[in-house]
């Protein structure tokens, strides 16, 4: 495999992106990002170079749709969900080296030099067809926008471009009965030239290529066989849509067609995101060829984490791009999860029956969700999430298992030890058989990561813990320090280099009680994210004893806490009556609160208020608008990002706040002194503030 001349392997390891339309809950943690971020973080701790990406899908039909039904631009949405998502990720300890966003400039340039590539290489077929037009909405039924009877299963809901119940891969014009999501009208055929990936083409390539991959899951390898037998078609890669990355004019040259109007299809741009993001990702980090190391050169390991509702997408399509392009490796394996049920039902955003993640982080510790979801992901088959498994997860295991052994362990230490380390001097026969087990499992745990078995690689990890509990329980320091001094040390000598050894090899699933342990253990620093430093514990380490006698510990603390019925039982609820009101999605979460200032900070501002008494755009600029207003003292030119949500007329005679201090801006071609002070609500609604107090007149 790959490797660097110091043997650290090289990885890129990428999770979906998820679109921008709505925020993250649990079934996207089972799929894709949980999974990933425990690999990426043994992988780290292996000492290996990995970097992990994904960022957020903002084109497409999807975002279109939820636009639609607000009301608002794809823009809106997408500016107001990716933040959301990206923070919720932080805060659960996704630990991402890079969350991009489709939208990005490097993103459109990527994803069309690509397009451009393949074109010159003869690699699309153009075809003039009849599609599905709603005459209402004016605009052709690509993907979402038409729903309809699956012709292979049978479902009355699947989309335009795949059926969600049997995976299907359809195209608009198979569906049974079409109807537009868009309007009540009756779809009409229209005729219009697109692009198409021919399939078939690649089929004997992808073949060769997955059969050399036995080792991927079954669950993959079955939806990949079963769509290779029936025989790769074509697909359509463009879409006549107003959102996307514009099909670029040169391939549009070459095929002599009118490119006007026409967009890369989502599933064509998103999987390139990925080398999007990996390119923002090297230019971050001062060095914008970096991204090569890990997509052109064959020394490099790709690894794909996805929900199994995009493996042919990941295992096919983008595989297939990647030939046909030349210039880039192929996924070393694509270990895609099934899907995760909620309390026995399917999930369904649309229906409320979700847990929503910055919802549940409001309330509880990430770890303990990271664990609960890591112990019981949807590996080879569904798998269910109850809130009273979690409850038993959290109480059972972390607490009385994990966190109680620690915590007797610490406790001895300190009142017995003054909260050092105890001499071990002829260990007994459990000692050394406790210390010998010890040493089996970073290979044990690490064996389950390598071949994605997170799951078992919990169950392992937990399992040290439980030798732990175990050996204390049999060891009997409580009664060893009366009559037997050196036995109780050794107890806890032991114990201790346990509890070391769990504060890395658990780090993966439980990284922020990790921390804290490592804290109470004095090895804070040491286990570095990345492996490098050279002082790190790395996870091999993990398997001998990693604390000398005499060494000082830090202060102890409950691990884990744990959940009473009633906080289960609320939350149940909570569940249950969004679904009776189908209530489709929680409240966005608030900004966090700020830093405390002095009030001497704040006295610094010279707010002011104000009358606009002229509004009119600035050309070019799709947010601005120029503003004359009145102080009462003098008149103002300023420049405000509003234009987006208020018309000039509209803001003509408003009564505003003005930061009257604000050193002037040039902004395009105008002059701006000073800002409007507005509220901007969770979803980005912005609202003047307005007050009766004359001109000029001082705000404080
Ligand atoms: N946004 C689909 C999904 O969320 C899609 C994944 C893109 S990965 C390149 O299911
Ligand atoms: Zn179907």
């Amino acid at each position: 495999m790959s490797s660097d001349n110091t043997g650290r392997k090289r990885f890129l390891v990428t999770a979906a992106l998820p679109y921008a339309n709505g925020p993250i809950h649990i079934g996207h943690l089972a799929g894709a990002y949980l999974p990933a971020d425990l690999y990426c973080r043994y992988r780290r701790l292996r000492g290996d170079d990995v970097v992990f990406i994904c960022g957020s899908d903002e084109l497409g039909v999807a975002i279109m749709v939820r636009a639609r039904n607000e009301g608002v631009e794809p823009l809106d949405i997408v500016n107001r969900y990716h933040p959301v998502i990206k923070k919720s990720f932080a805060d659960f300890g996704i630990s991402f080296d890079y969350y991009g966003r489709t939208t990005s400039e490097t993103h459109r340039e990527t994803s069309q030099s690509f397009f451009n590539k393949l074109a010159e290489g003869g690699n699309f077929t153009l075809k003039e067809e009849q599609q599905l037009f709603d005459p209402q909405a004016g605009l052709f039924l690509a993907d979402r926008f038409v729903v309809g009877t699956c012709p292979n299963c049978g479902f009355e809901e699947a989309n335009g471009d795949q059926c969600e119940r049997c995976g299907t891969t359809l195209s608009p014009s198979d569906l049974i009965n079409p109807r537009s999501t868009l309007s009540d009208a009756v779809p009409e055929m229209r005729s219009t030239t697109h692009w198409y990936l021919p399939l078939g083409k690649f089929q004997e390539r992808l073949e060769d290529w997955h059969s050399g991959h036995a080792d991927w899951k079954p669950n993959v390898m079955g939806q990949i066989r079963s769509w290779l037998a029936d025989g790769l078609r074509e697909r359509a890669i463009t879409r006549d849509v107003p959102w996307g990355v514009p099909v670029p004019r040169h391939a549009a040259d070459l095929a002599g067609v009118d490119a006007n109007g026409k967009v890369i299809y989502v599933w064509f741009d998103a999987p390139i995101g990925y080398i999007s993001a990996t390119k923002e990702w090297a230019e971050q980090q001062g060095d914008p060829d970096r991204w090569k190391d890990y997509w052109q050169d064959s020394e490099s390991t790709l690894l794909h984490f996805i929900g199994k509702d995009n493996i042919v997408f990941h295992c096919i399509m983008f595989p297939a791009m990647l030939m046909a392009h030349g210039e880039y490796i192929l996924p070393q394996n694509v270990p895609a999860n099934e899907f995760l049920n909620l309390e026995g039902r399917k999930l369904s955003t649309s229906r409320g029956w979700a847990v929503w993640l910055h919802e549940y982080l409001d309330e509880f510790d990430p770890d303990l969700l990271r664990y609960a979801l890591a112990a019981t992901l949807p590996e080879a088959k569904d798998a269910d999430f109850s809130w009273k498994d979690f409850q038993a997860r959290v109480n059972g295991e972390l607490a009385d298992v994990l966190g109680n052994f620690v915590n007797r362990t610490m406790t001895f230490a300190h009142r017995f030890y003054s909260g050092t380390v105890p001499e071990l001097s002829n260990p007994s026969t459990a000692d050394a058989d406790a210390l010998s087990e010890l040493h089996s499992f970073p290979d044990r745990i690490g064996n389950a990561y390598d071949a994605f078995r997170m799951r078992e690689a919990v169950f392992e990890t937990m399992a040290l813990a439980r030798l732990g509990n175990k050996y204390f329980n049999d060891t009997e320091p409580w009664k060893t320090r009366k009559d037997n001094p050196q036995a109780c040390a050794n107890t806890v000598h032991v114990s201790l280099q346990i509890c070391a050894s769990i504060c890395v090899l658990a780090d993966p699933v439980i990284p922020f009680a990790a921390a804290r342990l490592r804290s109470m253990l004095g090895l804070s620093g040491r286990v570095s994210a990345d492996g490098t430093s050279a002082s790190a514990i790395h996870w091999a380490d993990a398997s001998e004893p990693l604390l000398k006698a005499g060494h000082p510990l830090g202060e102890a603390e409950i691990l884990f806490e744990k959940i009473d019925d009633d906080v289960i039982e609320r939350q149940i609820a909570k569940l249950v009556s969004r679904s009776a009101e189908g209530s489709s999605e929680p409240a966005l979460p608030f900004e966090p609160a700020r830093d405390e200032i002095e009030y001497d900070d704040f006295a610094k501002l010279d707010l002011r208020m104000g009358t606009v008494i002229a509004a009119d755009r600035v050309p070019k600029a799709d947010k601005l608008l120029r503003l004359d207003v009145d102080l009462g003292y003098e008149k103002r030119q300023i420049l405000s990002g509003v234009a987006e949500q208020m018309k000039p007329e509209e803001l003509v005679g408003r009564r505003v706040v003005v930061v009257a201090n604000l050193k002037p801006r040039r902004l395009r071609g105008f002059d701006s002194a000073g800002m409007l002070l507005m509220a901007e609500d969770r979803d980005g609604k912005l609202c003047l503030i307005e007050s009766a107090g004359e001109d000029g007149a001082v705000v404080r």
